[in-house]
């Protein structure tokens, strides 16, 4: 009976042995942030807003009693910080979620030195208690710093006001460029035509966002193939570029999948090789963190339009956000015809697109609108010529 418990309690010591070991390998409060605040630190106090992982937190107490005689042996060791916002100090303290983080390179990185660092957390070398296993350690922490973890770009600066601009005909004739122009940033999609548009879609271009189609497009062009269809298209966009005043320009989706190869970098790499030398040298270029997909958090069941897209990034750095341009509908408001682009006559049905879900978007902010999180403005910012309305100067309708 006796020999029985003695046998008992080995166990159970044993057991919680290898568990407070196991429970080690993920960072635990007490034991573990006073050794990052060390002098190998490279910023004391940092780790102050970091959460350890729950099942950390639980175990602490078993932790703490079982591992402390190993915890003598200091060892250095890599951690991986999973980084909830990322905040730059130098962007006026702005913390945006990494996740829909965008990238700016400084506008003297060399094309070739643009990695386009998709995906990868920082890594920072701690003094562990323990190097039972060379397990990587995962550290979940609210906050990351910017210009300590990610030197190599910087982050966009809070705006006061941001103007989202749709490509939709509802702009057509709508006279919205002064308006669309007095706000403090704007973006647009796709190299949306400006030049001959300026009255109704303004000629500010903040932030110029391009799809897949038009990088492997401009891409294949851009690089040094001089068939006359290159030549063409390298014209048109660089002519696109000129005319648009653009500040930054942006790829907003994955260059690669996590641990492969980059496979769109080399395209991107040309477009800026090839502005860059046609003497465009103001133009500053941009990739996310991560690929930006939010259908997951917006509840949608289809693909979110690039047009979601922006707006859900602007909400990371804008106050106030109105759009533009977003109408997937035949008729205006007051029963006109619209086209699906103001820019040129491509047909387009709504209904039949598969890929996205045009009206569940529109609903989606107009929700939000009630909410006051966006302004939508689908109407014109001045009254037309011709139209019943020409009298009476009328302040954009923000609501439809
Ligand atoms: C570009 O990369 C090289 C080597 O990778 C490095 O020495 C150089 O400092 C980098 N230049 C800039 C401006 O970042
Ligand atoms: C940690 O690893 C080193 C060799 O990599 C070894 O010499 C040392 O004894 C280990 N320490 C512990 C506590 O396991
Ligand atoms: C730990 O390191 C050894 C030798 O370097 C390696 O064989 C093993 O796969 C590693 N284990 C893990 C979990 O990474
Ligand atoms: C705007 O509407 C007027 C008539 O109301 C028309 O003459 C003009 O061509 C239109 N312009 C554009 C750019 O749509
Ligand atoms: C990308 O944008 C271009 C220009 O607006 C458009 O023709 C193309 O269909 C878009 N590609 C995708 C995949 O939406
Ligand atoms: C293509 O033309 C440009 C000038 O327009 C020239 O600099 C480049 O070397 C040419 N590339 C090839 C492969 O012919
Ligand atoms: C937000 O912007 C809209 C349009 O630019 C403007 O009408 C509105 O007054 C602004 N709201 C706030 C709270 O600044
Ligand atoms: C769009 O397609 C649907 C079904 O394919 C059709 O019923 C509808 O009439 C079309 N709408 C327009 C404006 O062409
Ligand atoms: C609906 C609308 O106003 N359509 C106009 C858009 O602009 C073109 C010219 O670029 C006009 O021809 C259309 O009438």
């Amino acid at each position: 009976m006796a020999a029985h418990s003695v046998w008992w309690w080995y166990t159970a010591v044993c057991i919680f042995s290898i568990m407070g070991l196991m429970m080690s390998f993920y960072i635990v409060e007490k034991t573990y942030i006073p050794l990052y605040n060390r002098p190998y630190s490279k910023t004391p106090g940092k780790l102050a807003n970091a959460r350890t992982r729950q099942s950390a937190s639980t175990a602490r107490s078993t932790v703490t009693s079982t591992i402390s005689p190993v915890v003598q042996t200091e060892q250095m060791r890599e951690v991986t910080l999973h980084c909830k916002m990322v905040c730059s100090k130098s962007a006026g303290d702005i913390c945006v979620p990494l996740d829909l983080a965008v990238f700016v390179y400084k506008n003297d990185t060399p094309t070739e030195n643009m990695t386009f660092n998709q995906y990868h957390y920082p890594v920072v070398r701690v003094a562990s208690a323990s190097n039972a296993s060379n397990e990587s350690l995962v550290l979940e922490v609210e906050r990351c710093n910017l210009e300590e973890h990610f030197p190599e770009v910087e982050l966009i600066p809070r705006q006061p006001s941001c103007a989202v601009i749709g490509n939709s005909g509802i702009l057509n004739n709508s006279s919205c460029g002064d308006f669309i122009d007095s706000h403090d940033f704007v973006i647009r999609a796709n190299g949306a035509l400006i030049k001959g548009y300026e009255v109704d879609v303004g000629k500010a271009t903040s932030l110029s966002v391009i799809n897949l189609t038009l990088l492997l497009k401009y891409g294949r062009a851009m690089g040094n193939t001089n068939t006359t269809e290159n030549l063409k298209i390298r014209a048109q966009f660089l002519d696109r570029v000129r005319t648009s005043n653009i500040r930054i320009l942006w790829y907003p989706k994955h260059l690669y999948q996590p641990g492969t190869h980059c496979d769109y970098c080399g395209k991107y790499r040309s477009i800026i090789d090839g502005i860059r030398k046609n003497g465009f040298t103001g133009i500053r270029f941009a990739f996310s963190w991560k690929g930006i997909h939010v259908e997951k958090a917006w509840g949608l069941h289809r693909t979110a339009t690039l047009g979601l897209d922006m707006y859900a990034v602007a909400r990371t750095f804008c106050s106030n956000i109105t759009l533009f341009g977003f109408y997937p509908f035949y008729k205006d408001l007051e029963g006109r015809a619209v086209k699906y682009h103001y820019f040129d006559d491509v047909k387009f049905n709504f209904s039949r697109n598969r890929g996205h879900s045009f009206t569940g978007e529109h609903s989606k902010l107009k929700e939000l609108e009630k909410q006051r999180k966006l302004n939508l403005v689908v109407r014109d910012c001045k009254p037309r010529e011709g139209s019943r309305h020409e009298n009476t100067v009328r302040e954009p309708i923000i609501d439809i």
